[in-house]
């Protein structure tokens, strides 16, 4: 039978949030990344680890099928390969930082200066865009040390927290680009293995789904229980179950995560008591 081979990063900020995902989805990895070459034995799926950096092509090449890189690597490597979906772990951004002590204006800063960088791809077609003429210093890391030993005047790299830009008395002055993981595919899969890859993309969307939502089960008067129902419809409708104490029922839905204290607020009003949330684990609609 035919394996969908996935290319995950070897070691490295992708590695355990990718494997995690896989896991959720049913596909367990027996080995871990000390070897090369991992084998799930209950999904057709064959794990290859690799640097992120050498992912988009491996899967351009067609040595792998599908792999999860960062979204800034796929675009940076500019390889004819598709984005399958967008996974929402490692959220980070690329963006222009200069020396605290500057007193930026804006973008005509970066006129005649020179930019030092592990993504010159992104940040040429940024300056082009915007009509600015700087040169462009590639380097493949410790970009952040670049403008403080004189090697650059800005810097064009990840932020997440900012702590490194910080402790480099660098500041933070555009951001070009958002990123966050992604599920990058071969744009011509055998029929097979894009059949697995829909199945795994339909595990992934079930997961995803439920850690954004809760489960919910609440106590209130029979009287408030249709009020209370308008609060939280559920996936279809709540269901309701009678309490042996007369006039009460229990009541089970499904409300997102996003507007979770706002809802628990206005059921309290309404006279709902022993509220229990739980976290969901899967959940296909
Ligand atoms: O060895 P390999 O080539 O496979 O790995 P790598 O060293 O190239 O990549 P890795 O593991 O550092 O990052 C993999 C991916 O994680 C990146 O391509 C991004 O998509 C994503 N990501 C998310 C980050 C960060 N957050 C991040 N903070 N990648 C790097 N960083 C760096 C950033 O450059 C900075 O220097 O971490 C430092 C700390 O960031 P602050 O702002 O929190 O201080
Ligand atoms: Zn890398």
């Amino acid at each position: 039978m035919e394996k969908l081979r996935v290319a995950l990063q070897k070691s490295g900020r992708l590695s355990e949030k990718s494997i995690e995902l896989l896991e959720e989805c049913g596909v367990t990895l027996d080995g871990g990344p000390g070897r090369l070459l991992v084998s799930s034995p209950d999904f057709p799926v064959e794990v290859l680890y690799l640097r992120d950096d050498d992912i988009p092509q491996y899967v351009a090449d067609g040595v792998t099928d599908v792999g999860i890189v960062g979204e800034n690597v796929y675009v940076e490597k500019e390889k004819p390969v598709n984005i399958a979906e967008r996974l929402g772990f490692s959220r980070c951004r690329l963006s222009l930082a200069v020396p605290k002590s500057i007193e930026y204006e804006g973008l005509q800063y970066f006129n005649n200066k020179k930019i030092a960088t592990s993504y010159p791809n992104i940040l040429s077609h940024f300056l082009k865009e915007n009509n600015i003429q700087a040169e462009i210093h590639e380097i493949s890391g410790s970009v952040e040390i670049a403008p403080g030993i004189g090697l650059a005047d800005a810097i064009f790299d990840i932020v997440s927290s900012g702590s490194t830009l910080f402790s480099n008395n660098l500041k933070e002055v555009e951001v070009v680009m958002k990123s966050e993981a992604v599920l990058i595919a071969h744009p011509k899969l055998q029929p097979e293995k894009q059949h697995i890859l829909e199945e795994l993309i339909f595990r992934i969307r079930s997961v995803q789904k439920a850690k954004k939502h809760k489960y919910i089960l609440l106590n209130a008067p029979n009287d408030k229980i249709q009020e209370i129902i308008e609060l939280i419809p559920g996936m279809k409708s709540p269901s309701i179950v009678p309490l042996a104490k007369e006039g009460w029922s229990s009541l089970h839905s499904v409300v997102p995560e996003k507007d979770f204290w706002q809802i628990i607020g206005k059921l309290k009003e309404k006279g709902a008591q022993g509220i229990l949330v739980i976290p969901i684990e899967k959940m296909i609609v």
